[in-house]
């Protein structure tokens, strides 16, 4: 990843997009990123990692992202994770306080100035620490699918995968283990696109870490016997894609509810699912394995 230089002390580039913008100006002018992103790596003296999460709309990127953040600043398993700017807790607020209320929370708007962006400085204790600056913003789902459908509609998208150091690549379990092709095809497109977007030797498979998190594994418990074999028989486009073109491919099983009730009200042709409690299974796992690769 190239370094943030201030070239010109009072015009600074955006981290994500490279765009110049006003000193005072708080979220870039062309990609929305916030400029905070900026001012904290000039000050860190090093280039942040990103992290991307990816997957279709409604898989559970927002859920996912939110108890992650939360278990890192709960110190689970020795990690520490400091918020590089209150703007960072932001969208981990937003989940716990909805599932507080039993209620999952809402979906990402499709503009990117809307997307929570989160920043943090985190550290696995023991042994020798390492400190890794993550950046993970919180993309809506058909935003990324638009941009899979035809490249550069949105330009942000095809940027912050182009400095990614990782990928967080969700997969809606559930739909999967019901027979639906859609979860399978929508990642397929997902990681041809990334294919197509790292120009490799012929031959040569593409080392980038990444990261294939079964969501919603409470629905299909099996998931969490063998992730690696769920994937093989319930996404094997996906599965064989993974094979021949990433080196570096992991698959984890995870869920954040313990029971689930369903509600309607009348006059309501839909069901809403309320999450009476969280109990958070496998959502560390894939994370903790990111950070060993990065
Ligand atoms: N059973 C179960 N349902 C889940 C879980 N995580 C998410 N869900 C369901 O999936 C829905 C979507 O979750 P979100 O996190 O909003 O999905 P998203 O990927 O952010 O979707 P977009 O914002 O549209 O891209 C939630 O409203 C829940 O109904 C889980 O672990 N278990
Ligand atoms: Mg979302
Ligand atoms: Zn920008």
């Amino acid at each position: 990843m190239s370094k943030p230089v201030a070239t010109d002390s009072k015009y600074t580039p955006c981290l994500i997009c490279e765009t110049t913008n006003a000193p005072n100006a708080i979220l870039c002018k062309e990609c929305s990123a916030p400029m905070a992103l900026v001012h904290e790596a000039l000050a860190q003296e090093r280039d942040p990692q990103m992290v991307s999460i990816l997957g279709d709309s409604n898989v559970g990127k927002t859920v996912y992202l939110g108890f992650l953040l939360d278990m890192l600043s709960q110190r689970a398993n020795d990690f520490e994770a400091i918020p590089r700017g209150a703007y960072s807790v932001d969208l981990q607020q937003l989940v716990i306080s909805h599932m507080a209320y039993r209620m999952f929370p809402p979906k990402t708007p499709m503009e990117s100035d809307a997307w929570n962006w989160t920043y943090y400085q985190i550290c696995k204790r023991g042994g020798s620490p390492k400190w890794v600056d993550l950046v993970m913003p919180d993309m809506a789902g058909e935003a990324i699918a638009a941009e899979v459908a035809s490249p550069s509609t949105f330009q942000i998208i095809q940027n912050l995968l182009n400095k990614s150091s990782g990928l967080l690549l969700l997969v809606d379990a559930a739909l999967a283990a019901n027979g639906s092709a859609q979860p399978d095809f929508f990642a397929l497109k997902m990681m041809s696109y990334i294919d197509t977007m790292f120009v490799c030797k012929r031959g040569k498979r593409i080392g980038m870490p990444v990261a294939i998190v079964l969501t919603k594994a409470d629905y299909c418990p099996e998931c969490f016997d063998s992730p690696r074999r769920f994937t093989e028989a319930n996404l094997n486009r996906l599965w064989n894609l993974c094979e021949s073109r990433f080196s570096k491919v992991e698959f984890f099983a995870s869920s954040v509810v313990g029971s689930l009730a369903y509600a309607t009200a009348e006059g309501e042709d839909f069901v809403t699912p309320v999450p009476l409690h969280t109990a958070l299974r496998g959502v560390l796992e894939p994370f903790e394995w990111m950070v060993e690769q990065l």
